[in-house]
């Protein structure tokens, strides 16, 4: 079925082959470098790549010449495929046409890659490849994915069925993780993690001999196509696997277990690129447990894998999940900062924080953590989340990328210039070379890959985002649905609104003005508006007769002075702080009239009321698609549509009713609430 290849899903184009006759029987000069290398391997894979996409999308047959790189300069006239020294960036590359000669030049191999999948886009969306003479670097160096795929086949909040690396405790390696692998390739993706972050039972045991024969399968299946595995790792592995009595990072038996165990790893995965930790998050073990700090912990790791060139990714979601709810004075959204910030300078060189976009966890909206601008001396990695955990399980149409957007653009008053999460993450605020984005996916076996076939916007958004941060959220979306559903204008003005609307709507219906968490506890799939408020997980919106919100200023937990000024008066300040998160910084009364002119229960109402009836034009619009995109993806949107709207309704009659219950105040409207 055509939808397992997503937006690689080649079809005949006419008007790419009218454009583009020029490269009718031209042929491929792959330049390699003497005797076989990776490098070597990944410009081969990029040639097959272009030849099939050639073949397919201009309906014409190209060759293949392998020449030795020396010898490049005699052929004049095809496409040539590269390395060069004169682009420095690892991965940028430069696709140049000239009289018929095309170029495709990198300074590695994946760089190649890169180049040719700009050429395929380039294809498959018509463009003219004339004069083309582009020149991209990516901007963050590292653009990971991460699965949280558990051995047993389940996915921890995985929407999309079950995973396609693990089932009955076995890795699996098949066409799905080739066409993954060059998927993920296809839109700059150089890094995977994939086991779940929570390794418990048998996921301990990957880094034994157990699994080691098919992790170097498929870590080779990755590296042809220019992504390294990594495998995130359980902390009490000594204990658990090892047998030893503790797994302080301090105890000498742990410490030369650790060095064993990373030699007998590199010796059978020499590709690895490292582990990604979830340490005392959630029941984790970590060092917290031997009266160790975040860095002791994570250094201990790190020295180890050092030798082999390994990198550890260590995850800052750590909190007390064991709060007492009568209990004002702790706030969860400080703890990151608090746990983390004081350790800045303090991580070896090859430990890179992994930070979740908000303080909270991926929910509608958050402000960004505070953490990112406040560690100088640390490598860090935003982390966001396209598994549409809060965001409607990917049941609901809900594009991320804008949000993403937002959150690269913030400004953290780090510094002068360059002071944005972008800037800190791609290396620019303090020069560093181990940062970059991760991202928890949203695939599984569903035949679509992605359960909602709309949420595969956000898998290609991710990725094309991570490698160019300044592309639009809009010019992605744009993109997605030509090399996805064909270059019918009309399909594409219509899915083009629906996702650029996507994710305002949601927020309407579930969450007001930055209140998170009224969702059914556990699975977290529709209302509940006080599902986690007497929970012990630190999440609550205060809410009583008066009126709702978490005063987080200097006055309430003093969450605010973590950010930087101008941020911290301007979220402390209830005039400044914008709009959308004033619940989630000030606790204010209903009657409170926001700058709209409404106040806080009446904006609850409208915009409640506007969200639902923000998916019945949705629908309306969908419709109109019918006959214009293949009918059984269009009758599986449309029953998730459905479905959308049905739970739209109950989120607005829920929150609406609990809140005029509470409030005692009536719509001024007059509409129905129960
Ligand atoms: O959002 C929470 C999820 C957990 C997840 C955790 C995390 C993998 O509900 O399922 O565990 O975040 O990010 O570690």
């Amino acid at each position: 079925m055509s939808f397992e290849k997503m937006w690689l899903n080649y079809q005949k184009n006419e008007k790419s082959q009218v454009i583009n006759r020029f490269m009718l029987g031209q042929s491929i000069y792959v330049c390699i470098s003497e005797g076989e290398n990776q490098e070597n391997r990944v410009i081969r894979t990029a040639a097959k790549e272009l030849q099939e996409a050639i073949g397919d999308i201009l309906d014409t047959h190209v060759d293949i010449y392998e020449k030795i790189h020396e010898s490049v300069d005699e052929c004049l006239e095809g496409i040539i495929l590269r390395r060069t020294d004169v682009l420095k960036t690892p991965d940028a590359y430069h696709v140049k046409e000239r009289d018929g000669l095309l170029s495709i030049e990198a300074n590695n191999g994946r760089g190649v890659l890169y180049g040719v999948f700009d050429l395929i886009r380039r294809l498959q969306c018509a463009s003219n490849l004339k004069r083309l003479d582009v020149i991209e670097t990516p901007d963050n160096p590292l653009r990971m994915l991460n699965h949280w795929d558990n051995m047993d086949g389940s996915i921890e909040r995985g929407y999309s069925g079950q995973s396609f690396f693990f089932k009955n405790h076995e890795l699996c390696i098949n066409d799905r993780t080739h066409m993954y692998a060059k998927l993920m390739a296809s839109v700059g993706i150089n890094a995977t993690v994939i086991n779940n972050v929570n390794v418990k039972d048998s996921a301990t045991e990957l880094i034994s001999s157990r699994y080691y024969k098919y992790l170097q399968v498929l870590s080779e299946v990755f590296a042809d196509y220019g992504i390294t595995l990594y495998l995130s790792l359980n902390y009490a592995a000594p204990i658990d696997l090892g047998g030893l009595a503790s797994a302080d990072p301090f105890d000498s038996e742990v410490i030369a277990w650790w060095e064993q165990k990373m030699q007998e790893i590199y010796t059978h995965l020499p590709h690895l690129g490292g582990f990604l930790v979830k340490a005392d998050s959630e029941g984790r073990p970590g060092p917290f447990t031997y009266g160790r700090n975040q860095a002791e912990g994570a250094n201990l790791l790190a020295r180890a894998i050092k030798p082999y060139g390994g990198t550890i990714i260590w995850r800052c979601f750590v909190y007390n999940c064991q709060q007492d709810w009568r209990d004002y004075n702790t706030d969860r959204a400080r703890a990151g900062y608090d746990y983390f910030a004081p350790l800045d300078g303090e991580f070896l060189e090859n430990v890179v924080l992994q930070i979740k976009n908000g303080p909270m966890d991926f929910q509608v909206r958050e402000p960004v953590s505070p953490l990112f601008g406040a560690m100088e001396h640390t490598q860090q990695i935003l982390e966001v989340q396209i598994a549409q955990e809060y965001t409607g399980q990917q049941r609901h149409v809900c594009y991320l990328i804008p949000m993403f957007k937002e959150i690269l653009d913030f400004k953290t008053y780090c510094g002068q210039d360059e002071d944005r999460v972008s800037d800190i993450v791609s290396g620019r605020s303090y020069g560093q070379k181990l940062c970059g984005m991760a991202t928890v996916a949203n695939t599984g076996n569903d035949t679509n890959w992605t359960g909602h076939d709309l949420a595969g916007a956000n898998l290609y958004g991710y990725g094309r985002l991570s490698f160019n941060t300044s592309l639009s959220a809009e010019a992605i979306a744009k993109e997605w649905i030509q090399r996805t559903f064909g270059l019918d204008p009309e399909v594409e003005h219509i899915l083009l609104n629906i996702l650029m609307q996507s994710h305002s709507t949601y927020e309407k219906y579930t969450s007001p003005l930055g209140i998170g968490w009224m969702v059914e506890p556990n699975h977290h799939y529709g209302p509940n508006v006080d599902g986690y408020e007497y929970s012990r997980w630190g999440t609550y919106h205060r809410a009583d007769h008066l009126g709702i919100g978490v005063d987080r200023t200097p006055q309430g937990t003093g969450y605010t002075h973590q950010y930087k000024e101008h941020n911290a008066s301007m979220y402390a300040d209830l005039e400044s702080c914008p709009e959308a998160l004033v619940l989630f910084f000030h606790h204010l009364k209903y009657t409170h009239e926001l700058k709209t002119g409404k106040t806080v229960i009446q904006h609850i109402y409208d915009t409640h009321f506007e969200g639902v009836s923000e998916v019945e034009t949705m629908i309306q619009e969908f419709k109109r698609l019918q006959g214009r995109i293949e009918q059984q993806v269009y009758l599986r949107i449309l029953d998730r549509l459905e479905e959308q709207l049905e739970s739209a309704r109950e989120w607005r009659d829920q929150i609406n009713t609990y809140f005029y219950r509470k409030s005692g105040i009536s719509d001024k409207h007059g509409r129905q609430i129960f």
